[in-house]
Protein backbone atom coordinates (compact mmCIF):
# COMPACT_ATOMS: atom_id res chain seq x y z
CA UNK A 1 0.00 0.00 0.00
CA UNK A 2 1.17 3.58 -0.48
CA UNK A 3 3.27 5.45 1.86
CA UNK A 4 1.26 7.51 2.91
CA UNK A 5 -1.23 4.86 4.68
CA UNK A 6 2.08 2.60 6.13
CA UNK A 7 1.46 2.72 9.80
CA UNK A 8 5.18 2.90 11.28
CA UNK A 9 6.64 1.06 13.74
CA UNK A 10 7.28 4.19 15.85
CA UNK A 11 4.53 5.79 15.44
CA UNK A 12 1.91 3.34 15.99
CA UNK A 13 4.19 1.89 18.89
CA UNK A 14 4.46 5.05 20.59
CA UNK A 15 0.76 5.06 20.48
CA UNK A 16 0.29 1.99 22.12
CA UNK A 17 2.76 2.56 24.60
CA UNK A 18 0.92 5.62 25.32
CA UNK A 19 -2.59 4.13 25.25
CA UNK A 20 -1.44 1.69 27.72
CA UNK A 21 0.18 4.41 29.99
CA UNK A 22 -3.02 6.22 30.26
CA UNK A 23 -5.67 3.33 30.25
CA UNK A 24 -3.49 0.59 32.46
CA UNK A 25 -0.94 2.03 34.20
CA UNK A 26 -3.12 2.43 37.61
CA UNK A 27 -4.79 -1.04 37.74
CA UNK A 28 -1.22 -2.63 37.40
CA UNK A 29 0.50 -1.21 40.28
CA UNK A 30 -1.87 -2.29 42.15
CA UNK A 31 -0.51 -4.23 45.20
CA UNK A 32 1.75 -7.56 44.41
CA UNK A 33 3.27 -9.09 47.29
CA UNK A 34 6.83 -9.68 47.60
CA UNK A 35 6.86 -13.17 47.77
CA UNK A 36 4.38 -13.46 44.40
CA UNK A 37 7.15 -11.10 42.52
CA UNK A 38 10.11 -13.17 44.41
CA UNK A 39 8.53 -16.68 42.72
CA UNK A 40 7.20 -15.30 39.26
CA UNK A 41 10.48 -13.04 38.61
CA UNK A 42 12.99 -16.00 39.62
CA UNK A 43 11.37 -18.81 37.78
CA UNK A 44 11.56 -16.62 34.59
CA UNK A 45 15.28 -15.61 34.93
CA UNK A 46 16.10 -19.42 35.97
CA UNK A 47 14.26 -20.29 32.38
CA UNK A 48 16.18 -17.89 31.07
CA UNK A 49 19.51 -19.26 32.57
CA UNK A 50 18.34 -23.02 31.51
CA UNK A 51 17.73 -21.79 27.65
CA UNK A 52 21.83 -20.00 27.90
CA UNK A 53 23.14 -23.15 29.19
CA UNK A 54 21.09 -25.78 26.86
CA UNK A 55 21.93 -23.95 24.17
CA UNK A 56 25.13 -22.46 25.14
CA UNK A 57 24.64 -18.67 24.44
CA UNK A 58 27.80 -16.38 23.27
CA UNK A 59 28.35 -12.95 24.05
CA UNK A 60 27.22 -11.73 20.34
CA UNK A 61 24.04 -13.49 20.93
CA UNK A 62 23.79 -11.79 24.64
CA UNK A 63 24.54 -8.58 23.16
CA UNK A 64 22.33 -9.20 19.97
CA UNK A 65 19.54 -9.72 22.73
CA UNK A 66 20.25 -6.59 24.47
CA UNK A 67 20.53 -4.25 21.51
CA UNK A 68 16.70 -6.16 20.47
CA UNK A 69 15.37 -5.27 24.19
CA UNK A 70 16.63 -1.54 24.17
CA UNK A 71 14.93 -1.75 20.95
CA UNK A 72 11.41 -2.63 21.46
CA UNK A 73 11.20 0.15 24.21
CA UNK A 74 12.52 2.91 21.52
CA UNK A 75 10.04 2.07 19.61
CA UNK A 76 7.28 1.66 21.34
CA UNK A 77 6.50 -2.03 20.71
CA UNK A 78 6.41 -3.64 24.49
CA UNK A 79 2.28 -3.66 23.90
CA UNK A 80 2.76 -5.07 21.02
CA UNK A 81 5.19 -7.33 21.70
CA UNK A 82 3.53 -8.84 24.75
CA UNK A 83 0.39 -9.17 23.78
CA UNK A 84 1.55 -11.07 20.23
CA UNK A 85 3.77 -13.06 21.83
CA UNK A 86 2.70 -13.67 25.50
CA UNK A 87 -1.38 -12.39 26.55
CA UNK A 88 -3.13 -15.31 25.11
CA UNK A 89 -1.81 -17.75 27.77
CA UNK A 90 -2.84 -15.47 30.24
CA UNK A 91 -6.22 -15.26 28.81
CA UNK A 92 -6.38 -19.17 28.62
CA UNK A 93 -5.83 -18.83 32.60
CA UNK A 94 -8.10 -15.92 33.32
CA UNK A 95 -10.75 -17.82 31.68
CA UNK A 96 -10.84 -20.84 33.36
CA UNK A 97 -13.64 -21.63 34.55
CA UNK A 98 -15.70 -19.26 32.33
CA UNK A 99 -18.92 -20.69 31.03
CA UNK A 100 -20.20 -18.40 28.69
CA UNK A 101 -18.88 -17.37 25.45
CA UNK A 102 -15.32 -17.66 24.34
CA UNK A 103 -12.73 -14.72 25.30
CA UNK A 104 -9.54 -14.35 23.67
CA UNK A 105 -6.39 -11.60 23.70
CA UNK A 106 -7.71 -7.64 23.86
CA UNK A 107 -4.38 -6.86 22.26
CA UNK A 108 -2.70 -3.42 22.16
CA UNK A 109 -5.40 -1.38 19.81
CA UNK A 110 -8.57 -0.75 22.28
CA UNK A 111 -9.25 2.67 22.66
CA UNK A 112 -11.84 3.53 25.52
CA UNK A 113 -14.63 5.73 25.39
CA UNK A 114 -15.61 5.21 21.25
CA UNK A 115 -18.98 6.89 20.26
CA UNK A 116 -22.18 5.31 21.65
CA UNK A 117 -24.25 3.66 19.30
CA UNK A 118 -28.03 2.59 19.26
CA UNK A 119 -28.85 -1.54 18.75
CA UNK A 120 -28.95 -1.00 15.43
CA UNK A 121 -26.57 0.82 13.76
CA UNK A 122 -23.68 1.59 11.33
CA UNK A 123 -20.09 1.63 13.18
CA UNK A 124 -18.11 5.52 12.10
CA UNK A 125 -17.09 5.11 8.46
CA UNK A 126 -15.53 7.57 6.07
CA UNK A 127 -17.78 7.68 2.62
CA UNK A 128 -17.43 5.09 0.49
CA UNK A 129 -14.50 3.02 3.17
CA UNK A 130 -13.50 0.10 0.85
CA UNK A 131 -14.11 -3.29 2.07
CA UNK A 132 -17.33 -6.06 2.01
CA UNK A 133 -20.06 -4.39 3.77
CA UNK A 134 -21.14 -7.09 6.63
CA UNK A 135 -23.99 -7.15 8.97
CA UNK A 136 -22.91 -8.43 12.21
CA UNK A 137 -26.13 -9.41 14.55
CA UNK A 138 -27.25 -11.28 17.35
CA UNK A 139 -28.37 -11.47 21.25
CA UNK A 140 -26.50 -10.83 24.13
CA UNK A 141 -27.77 -13.47 27.02
CA UNK A 142 -27.01 -14.66 30.17
CA UNK A 143 -25.74 -18.51 30.89
CA UNK A 144 -29.41 -19.61 31.56
CA UNK A 145 -30.11 -17.86 28.20
CA UNK A 146 -31.78 -14.88 29.94
CA UNK A 147 -31.53 -11.87 27.36
CA UNK A 148 -29.58 -9.16 29.08
CA UNK A 149 -31.72 -5.87 27.86
CA UNK A 150 -29.15 -2.66 27.46
CA UNK A 151 -26.12 -4.53 27.17
CA UNK A 152 -22.74 -2.94 25.82
CA UNK A 153 -20.79 -3.76 23.15
CA UNK A 154 -17.45 -2.04 22.82
CA UNK A 155 -16.17 -3.12 19.16
CA UNK A 156 -12.75 -1.27 17.24
CA UNK A 157 -11.24 -3.22 13.95
CA UNK A 158 -9.00 -2.58 11.27
CA UNK A 159 -10.32 -1.03 7.92
CA UNK A 160 -10.03 -2.88 4.58
CA UNK A 161 -6.30 -1.73 4.41
CA UNK A 162 -5.44 -4.10 7.80
CA UNK A 163 -5.52 -0.32 9.93
CA UNK A 164 -6.57 0.99 13.07
CA UNK A 165 -7.80 4.65 13.48
CA UNK A 166 -5.56 6.67 15.99
CA UNK A 167 -2.53 4.01 15.80
CA UNK A 168 -1.90 4.58 11.81
CA UNK A 169 -1.91 7.89 10.19
CA UNK A 170 -4.92 9.98 8.19
CA UNK A 171 -7.75 7.49 9.51
CA UNK A 172 -10.29 9.64 11.28
CA UNK A 173 -10.45 9.42 15.41
CA UNK A 174 -13.46 6.79 15.93
CA UNK A 175 -13.31 5.69 12.08
CA UNK A 176 -14.63 1.80 12.53
CA UNK A 177 -14.75 1.86 16.40
CA UNK A 178 -18.17 2.31 18.71
CA UNK A 179 -19.98 1.96 21.85
CA UNK A 180 -23.22 -0.09 20.43
CA UNK A 181 -25.84 -0.10 23.75
CA UNK A 182 -28.09 -3.33 22.80
CA UNK A 183 -32.40 -3.08 23.22
CA UNK A 184 -34.09 -4.29 26.07
CA UNK A 185 -33.32 -7.94 24.28
CA UNK A 186 -29.65 -7.60 24.55
CA UNK A 187 -30.35 -7.56 20.31
CA UNK A 188 -27.98 -5.71 17.84
CA UNK A 189 -27.49 -5.34 14.52
CA UNK A 190 -23.79 -3.75 13.11
CA UNK A 191 -23.34 -2.70 9.93
CA UNK A 192 -19.64 -2.51 9.55
CA UNK A 193 -16.94 -3.52 6.88
CA UNK A 194 -15.32 -6.73 6.98
CA UNK A 195 -11.42 -5.98 8.54
CA UNK A 196 -8.59 -7.00 6.52
CA UNK A 197 -5.73 -9.47 8.36
CA UNK A 198 -3.45 -7.04 10.13
CA UNK A 199 0.78 -7.36 9.73
CA UNK A 200 2.98 -6.56 12.34
CA UNK A 201 4.83 -3.36 10.91
CA UNK A 202 7.86 -4.81 9.18
CA UNK A 203 10.55 -1.76 10.35
CA UNK A 204 10.58 -1.88 13.41
CA UNK A 205 11.66 -4.62 16.50
CA UNK A 206 9.01 -6.89 16.53
CA UNK A 207 9.57 -6.99 12.87
CA UNK A 208 13.28 -7.79 13.10
CA UNK A 209 12.64 -10.46 15.52
CA UNK A 210 10.22 -12.07 13.04
CA UNK A 211 12.38 -11.51 9.80
CA UNK A 212 15.54 -12.86 12.22
CA UNK A 213 13.86 -16.02 12.97
CA UNK A 214 11.87 -16.98 9.97
CA UNK A 215 8.47 -16.59 11.15
CA UNK A 216 5.69 -14.89 9.47
CA UNK A 217 4.35 -11.14 10.70
CA UNK A 218 -0.30 -11.97 9.92
CA UNK A 219 -3.20 -11.76 12.12
CA UNK A 220 -6.25 -13.10 10.11
CA UNK A 221 -8.31 -10.79 9.82
CA UNK A 222 -10.56 -9.88 12.89
CA UNK A 223 -13.38 -7.86 14.72
CA UNK A 224 -12.55 -6.65 18.11
CA UNK A 225 -15.20 -6.69 20.83
CA UNK A 226 -15.87 -6.01 24.51
CA UNK A 227 -19.32 -6.99 26.10
CA UNK A 228 -20.96 -5.73 29.19
CA UNK A 229 -23.88 -5.72 30.94
CA UNK A 230 -24.70 -5.73 34.72
CA UNK A 231 -24.33 -8.09 36.97
CA UNK A 232 -22.34 -9.94 34.56
CA UNK A 233 -18.27 -10.39 33.87
CA UNK A 234 -17.33 -8.79 30.97
CA UNK A 235 -16.15 -10.63 27.73
CA UNK A 236 -12.92 -9.27 25.99
CA UNK A 237 -12.94 -11.79 22.63
CA UNK A 238 -12.56 -11.31 18.68
CA UNK A 239 -14.32 -12.71 16.06
CA UNK A 240 -12.50 -14.07 12.43
CA UNK A 241 -13.60 -14.95 9.17
CA UNK A 242 -14.01 -19.10 7.58
CA UNK A 243 -11.12 -19.52 5.10
CA UNK A 244 -9.46 -16.42 6.28
CA UNK A 245 -5.85 -15.93 5.39
CA UNK A 246 -3.80 -16.90 8.89
CA UNK A 247 -6.96 -18.59 10.27
CA UNK A 248 -4.52 -21.50 11.18
CA UNK A 249 -1.23 -19.68 12.02
CA UNK A 250 -2.27 -16.95 13.74
CA UNK A 251 0.93 -14.95 14.73
CA UNK A 252 -0.62 -13.77 18.05
CA UNK A 253 -2.09 -17.28 18.84
CA UNK A 254 -5.52 -16.17 19.51
CA UNK A 255 -7.98 -18.05 17.02
CA UNK A 256 -10.35 -20.25 18.82
CA UNK A 257 -12.73 -22.22 16.36
CA UNK A 258 -15.84 -21.16 18.63
CA UNK A 259 -14.29 -17.26 17.12
CA UNK A 260 -15.07 -18.17 13.60
CA UNK A 261 -18.13 -16.35 11.71
CA UNK A 262 -18.95 -17.89 8.51
CA UNK A 263 -20.64 -15.09 7.01
CA UNK A 264 -23.08 -15.69 4.41
CA UNK A 265 -24.22 -12.70 1.37
CA UNK A 266 -27.29 -10.52 2.37
CA UNK A 267 -30.23 -9.93 0.10
CA UNK A 268 -29.29 -6.28 0.08
CA UNK A 269 -25.48 -6.64 -0.55
CA UNK A 270 -22.34 -7.28 1.17
CA UNK A 271 -22.79 -10.22 3.93
CA UNK A 272 -24.58 -10.88 7.09
CA UNK A 273 -23.88 -13.10 10.36
CA UNK A 274 -25.67 -13.86 13.29
CA UNK A 275 -23.57 -14.51 16.61
CA UNK A 276 -24.70 -14.78 20.33
CA UNK A 277 -22.71 -13.85 23.06
CA UNK A 278 -23.24 -15.37 26.65
CA UNK A 279 -21.83 -13.84 29.76
CA UNK A 280 -21.30 -15.09 32.77
CA UNK A 281 -22.82 -13.86 36.23
CA UNK A 282 -20.19 -11.58 38.35
C1 LIG B 1 -3.67 -6.61 16.50
O1 LIG B 1 -4.60 -6.08 15.68
C2 LIG B 1 -4.10 -7.41 17.46
O2 LIG B 1 -5.41 -7.61 17.57
C3 LIG B 1 -3.20 -8.00 18.33
C4 LIG B 1 -3.67 -8.90 19.38
C5 LIG B 1 -1.87 -7.77 18.20
C6 LIG B 1 -1.42 -6.95 17.22
C7 LIG B 1 -2.33 -6.38 16.36
FE1 LIG C 1 -6.50 -6.40 16.22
Amino acid sequence: SDATLKATAAASGASATERFLTDKTVQTEAGTDAARVNTLVTEVITAVHDVIRRHQVTYDEYNALKSWLIGVGQDGEWPLFLDVWVEHVVEEVAATGRGGSKGTIEGPYYVPGAPALPATSTLPMRENEAGTQLLFQGQVTGVSGEPLGGALLEMWQADDDGLYAQFAPGIPEWNLRGSVVADADGRFAVTTVQPAPYQIPTDGSCGRLIAAAGWHAWRPAHLHLKVYAPGHEPLTTQLYFKGGDHIQDDVASAVKPELVLDPRPAPGGGNEVVYDFVLDPA
